[in-house]
């Protein structure tokens, strides 16, 4: 008796160990989830000079826009559907987008505005107008200010983020990129990563941090927008800093499975090939059709899509660019204008057993239905009258963590059958094909780390 008793003391116990284990998002990590898609904005004095990377020597009076107009952003992240804005607060070269009392080599230097403008004041202002998040990008790296190389510069990288959250919350997100070189003196710094983590944790506990480890978001390992064709939201971060101690590309790329911390990826690429403005770049944005390519890439593999899109010398985005930007918009809402599962009849099979499982096509992501015999259990849409389909939107409630690891979709019809095979869903996995009748949809989830959990079926 009493060894049963212990039994199942034992039993409970150790379920209770590993659901404590089970890596979840945040509440503000599941809101970034579904945001899915904003913009960075890559603005600062070479934008004036046509570099990439500044050196810190360039004069201040340079950064000079004309016609300045964070609002025009705005409207261009909104009429392309983006849901924020991050802004390179200050770059590599060390220059301020905002009057920074801890340096001198800011907008405040500069010719604009004869020293009295505040990008940062412009755009945050503007992004709350329009309903969009607001996010800065910090480089840690900083090869003009004097005390880069000691000590005393952690402290001068704290003061400006403290000035930053200070006055121009709330920020949604912070991007410290791991960029590490010489500053001024020939010196590279060693950062103090915990007392940036401890700084934001208390000053705006509600931002999520990018880095190339986290602490919430990771970098996806390349800057060309593309997420591991298996792309696990879970990641190990022992033993590894941002920069040069990062894990190898595709661990970024792919994630850990068994991975102990949740954090995904986020995909940043830019709509031209260099991340500033640069005029003769003008005929080489991206077109709506290769930005779809990189959502599907990114959004569709279950990461985030950063998308950069760098402000001209006037301060505002270039018309090339915001036709792209509208003609995606558009290309998305005619492939995902009518959801056709919506109309399906949704069951979950099991041997001959049938049960209902509209809370998949309930457009409700906060139902989901549980699949725990892997063997046996397999969810069934049939159309009454058959569709012409070619893309299949699945999501995991990844409120509870994320598991499955390998499944198909199999598309029947009188034409035929055909499968299409993929491995991680997480918070989005699109699947896209060639056009094809369908008449009834089976999904076979094949291998999971835990009971399958999925909250959304979408047809187009
Ligand atoms: C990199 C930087 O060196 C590039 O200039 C750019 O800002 C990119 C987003 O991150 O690390």
């Amino acid at each position: 008796m009493i060894r049963n008793f212990l039994t199942v003391c034992l039993l409970v116990f150790s379920s209770q160990i590993l659901q404590a284990q089970v890596p979840k998002p945040t509440i503000q990590q599941l809101q970034w989830h579904d945001m899915e898609f904003y913009l960075f904005a890559h603005f600062g004095p070479n934008t004036f000079t046509d570099k990439e990377w500044g050196e810190g020597t360039e004069k201040a009076e340079l950064f000079n826009p004309t016609n300045l107009d964070c609002r025009q952003w705005c409207r261009v992240a909104k009429s392309a559907g983006a849901k924020g804005i991050i802004i390179t607060a200050k770059h590599h070269d060390g220059f301020c987008l905002w009057p920074s009392k801890y340096s001198t080599h800011t907008v405040r230097e500069s010719s604009w505005k004869n020293g009295k403008g505040d990008v940062l004041k412009e755009l945050s202002a503007a992004c709350r107008e329009y309903g969009l998040k607001f996010g800065v990008y910090i480089s840690p790296w900083d090869r003009n200010h004097p005390d880069y190389g000691t000590p005393q510069y952690n402290n001068v990288f704290v003061n400006m983020m403290k000035e930053l959250f200070t006055n121009y919350g709330p920020i949604w997100e912070l991007w410290w990129d791991g960029a590490n070189g010489e500053g001024p003196n020939g010196k590279k710094q060693v950062y103090d990563w915990d007392q940036f983590k401890k700084t934001v944790k208390k000053l705006s506990p509600k931002t999520v941090i990018f880095s190339d480890v986290g602490p919430h978001i990771r970098w996806v390992g390349n800057e060309r927008g593309i997420a591991g064709v298996t792309n696990w939201n879970t990641l190990d971060t022992a033993g590894f800093t941002a920069g040069a101690g990062a894990p190898t590309s595709d661990t970024l790329s792919n994630g850990n499975v068994n991975g102990k911390v949740w954090i995904p990826a986020e995909c940043d690429v830019s709509i031209r090939p260099g991340w500033f403005y640069h005029k003769e770049e003008d005929d080489k944005v991206k077109t709506p059709e290769q930005l779809f390519n990189l959502y599907l890439k990114s959004v569709g593999r279950g990461a985030t899509l950063l998308l950069n899109v760098p402000p001209d010398r006037r301060g505002l985005v270039h018309e090339n660019d915001s036709v792209a930007l509208v003609e995606f918009k558009n290309l998305r809402d005619r492939i995902f204008k009518t959801d056709l599962a919506v109309k399906a009849a949704v069951t979950l099979l099991a041997g001959d057993k049938k049960k209902p499982a509209a809370v998949v096509n309930d457009r409700n992501k906060n139902t989901f239905i549980e699949i725990a015999d892997l063997k046996n259990e397999s969810l069934h849409l049939h159309f009454k009258q058959p569709v012409t389909i070619n893309t299949i939107v699945l999501k995991e409630f990844i409120k509870d963590g994320q598991s499955v690891k390998k499944f198909y979709v199999e598309v029947r019809s009188k034409d035929g059958q055909e499968r299409f095979e993929a491995t991680t869903i997480g918070h989005k996995r699109i699947i896209t094909f060639p056009a094809r009748l369908a008449e009834d949809i089976d999904i076979y989830f094949l291998e999971s780390k835990r009971t399958v959990k999925i909250s959304e079926v979408e047809v187009y």
